[in-house]
């Protein structure tokens, strides 16, 4: 039984810390989504959480706290002797350092760099390069502090290494790419110690780290009407190269390290249909006519299938760029499956209402392993679509070719996952 409901949008980090607190004392916490902008701005909301912001706590007792480390550490302190919270008194306040700092330190630095890219604030290049200085400074002072030591404080994880973990994984998986974080070797080999422990992958789902710095799309920022998805429109930075093998990294990637075996999906019987030149064709075509009827002339039924994928939680969106930046994050969250997928999701309609959906086309007749394993797949439902269906065939066409209006509902924006 949980003990009480936290308030939040879809995949708020500072929720998964109260998460993981929760998993390590053995505790259940129920997420509650709440309409951003609307929910958070009622007043019987504002009664109790008088700031508007998420998450916020209510415990079943009727105890309301918001700020999202005193709802942490009020998780990690209601197990008699846990060890989040330090073995004595010197150790309990070395973990309110760590925790104090990521808030004083590491959330500014994220406000700047990231949200930017993530599309909740103009890009600022002056702010995003003095945020990627300062924080050099920081992970130096992290990095030395674990020369010695596996976790930050103690010899367990605790509230600290939950806190610092979570308030650096956006940066991990978005920015800190090969190069920027080679020089932090200890403090990447305690993040993917953290990320890795079974509760907080649990929570966190599976960390890849960047491969590449993710930059702000100007686009994002000034909100333009979408452009078809013609061959020169596509964002360049997601054409890959052809060959993209996993061990090609100059860097040793955490993310990969895992045992490396044979993939079920590349035992199955070799298909007609090559993924990676349907998706070059797509990339370097107009999709109407020329690659939809490519697409269809070269389709096998028997290696492939066909899924629509809808987000479970339509009805929670706001603004159309919002969701867009979801749609982005659950790709990037996909890494893994690239070899076996090919997908369009749009957002359709407008802000405070609209939807994200689309479909996907999957190796074999499943959903892989790489998709149902990414942090996101829970947000979607995917249900297997006849592709033997003209009506099927055309709607698929219409997603990928992001027509203006689709199902009824007009075309706000688009990502092709390839
Ligand atoms: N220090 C707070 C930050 C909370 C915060 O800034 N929440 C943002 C979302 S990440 C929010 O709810 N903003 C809505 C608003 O300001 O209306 C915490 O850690 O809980």
């Amino acid at each position: 039984m949980s003990i009480g409901k936290i308030y939040t949008y879809p995949n708020n980090v500072r929720v998964a810390k109260v998460l993981i607190a929760a998993a390590y004392n053995g505790l259940e916490v129920e997420e509650v989504h709440i309409q951003m902008g609307v929910d958070n701005k009622k007043p019987e909301f504002l009664a109790k959480f008088p700031l508007g912001k998420v998450p916020t706590f209510e415990s079943n007792d009727g105890f309301y706290l918001y700020e999202s480390n005193a709802i942490a550490y009020y998780v990690a302190s209601l197990k008699q002797g846990t060890t989040l919270l330090g073995a004595n008194q010197k150790e309990a306040a070395e973990i309110q350092q760590w925790i104090t700092l990521a808030d004083n330190e590491l959330a500014p630095i994220a406000a700047a760099w990231l949200f930017p890219i993530f599309g909740f604030i103009p890009e600022n290049p002056a702010n995003t390069k003095k945020a990627q200085e300062d924080i050099k400074r920081v992970l130096e002072v992290l990095n030395q502090h674990l020369l010695k030591k596996t976790f930050f404080v103690g010899e367990t994880i605790t509230l600290a290494d939950i806190v610092l973990a979570t308030s650096l994984v956006q940066f991990y998986r978005n920015v800190f790419d090969p190069s920027f974080r080679a020089p932090y070797k200890n403090l990447n080999r305690w993040f993917n110690t953290v990320v890795n422990q079974p509760k907080v992958q649990k929570v966190l789902g599976e960390v890849v780290l960047a491969e590449k710095m993710a930059v702000a799309e100007k686009k994002k920022v000034e909100k333009p009407k979408a452009e078809k998805p013609k061959a020169d429109a596509k964002p360049k930075a997601e054409k890959k190269p052809a060959k993209k093998d996993d061990d090609e990294e100059d860097e040793p990637s955490y993310a990969d390290e895992k045992p490396a075996g044979k993939n079920p999906l590349d035992l199955l019987p070799k298909s007609t249909f090559d993924l990676e030149n349907w998706k070059r064709f797509y990339s370097n075509n107009d999709t109407r006519p020329t690659a939809v009827n490519w697409f269809w002339e070269n389709y096998d039924k028997e290696g492939f299938s066909l899924w629509k994928a809808v987000y479970k939680y339509n009805d929670e969106l706001t603004m159309t760029f919002m969701s867009s930046n979801l749609v982005g994050g659950f790709f990037q969250r996909l890494e893994r499956a690239r070899k076996y997928a090919f997908g369009s999701l749009v957002v359709l309609g407008e802000d405070n209402n609209n939807a994200i959906q689309g479909y996907f086309v999957f190796r074999g007749h499943g959903v892989p392993a790489e998709v149902t394993d990414a942090a996101d797949y829970e947000s979607y439902n995917f249900t297997r679509a006849d592709d033997q269906d003209a009506k099927i065939r055309e709607e698929f066409n219409a997603y990928i070719a992001w027509d203006e209006t689709i199902e009824g509902k007009k075309f706000a924006d688009g990502k092709i996952f390839k």
